[in-house]
């Protein structure tokens, strides 16, 4: 029958923070479903997003980028995420960008790819920027099933890992149904969504400090979606700085989410947001 050889699989991308998995991820479904930002660490959570294609169904896991230079807990719980991601998936997607050498960071993420028991394309991101570096990379396509220079934000040779992808799928049942794009239900997309603002406004240890929990989010009946969330940072002196003189800096990162979500629901919504201290949020985290 037909529909018996539709293929359907997981394709996991895989990198150092900051290399462009999150800002692939979106390119490769057409919409935001993931954060991005130019700060290394900002995906903390192994999301899924989906593409649908007449002959199947990829799904793609983003993971936290593996980082070596700050070896707290959370970056050990982060690249912990990574190394579970690996496990049960049909592709790797091991993204790299060669505006950066080959150092010992991206050698400990080659060891965890090479590693890994099923086909594997690697992907030289940022290819738009001519990076000087890509020559290292270009050294391991032995070890590749394909190697495609690509740019996730341009949406240079986008297609033809999209093609990849089908083509390396096995045949299978749908994992999700038509339509769905993403695992993510409303609440953590919309904490995402603030998270990338503080990312986008503080800077140095700031954002690693914080973590956002939305508490509510309602269909008023003026028609107002209405949504209050907390940012949740482990030091009294980071609150200051993420209130600002007069509130400056939280009402700008409350304003920026609140148009995003205008923009993107086509509807009025207020943000309420405050700022909180909790030291330990990093020892919940999961
Ligand atoms: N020039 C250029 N910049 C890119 C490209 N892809 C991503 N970037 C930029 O690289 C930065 C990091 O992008 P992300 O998608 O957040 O990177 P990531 O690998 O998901 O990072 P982590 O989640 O921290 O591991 C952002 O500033 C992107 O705009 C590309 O193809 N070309
Ligand atoms: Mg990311």
């Amino acid at each position: 029958m037909e529909n018996d050889k539709k293929k359907s699989g997981l394709a996991v991308l895989v990198g150092r923070s900051n290399v462009g998995k999150s800002t692939l991820l979106n390119a490769l479904i057409g919409t935001k479903v993931a954060i991005t930002t130019p700060k290394p660490q900002t995906t903390r959570h192994a999301l899924q997003g989906v593409i649908h294609d007449p002959r199947g169904q990829v799904v793609i896991v983003d993971t936290p980028g593996i980082f070596t230079q700050v070896p707290d807990n959370l970056t050990a719980k982060l690249n912990e995420i990574v190394r579970q991601s690996l496990k049960g998936i049909d592709v790797v997607v091991y993204v790299v960008d060669p505006t950066r050498h080959v150092g010992d960071e991206e050698k400990i993420v080659h060891g965890l790819v090479s590693a890994a028991p099923c086909p594997k394309i690697l992907v030289i991101n940022k290819s738009d920027t001519r990076g000087p570096y890509a020559d290292e990379y270009r050294a391991w396509s032995d070890e590749f099933d394909t190697v495609l220079e690509i740019s996730a934000t341009k949406g240079h040779n986008l297609k033809a890992l999209h093609e990849k992808l089908i083509e390396l799928m096995p045949v299978g049942e749908e994992l999700y149904p038509a339509e769905l794009l993403t695992n993510q239900n409303r609440k953590f997309r919309i904490a995402e969504l603030i998270r990338e603002k503080v990312f986008l406004r503080l800077h140095d240890e700031v954002p690693y400090s914080t973590t956002v929990e939305v508490d509510e989010v309602a269909e008023r009946e003026n028609g107002v979606l209405y949504v209050q969330a907390r940012i949740l940072t482990n030091a009294k002196r980071y609150r200051g700085m993420i209130i600002g003189q007069g509130g400056r800096v939280i009402k700008s990162i409350g304003q920026a989410v609140r148009k995003e979500m205008e923009t993107v629901t086509d509807r009025k919504v207020f943000v309420d947001l405050t700022v909180e201290v909790e030291e330990k949020w990093q020892e919940r985290f999961e």
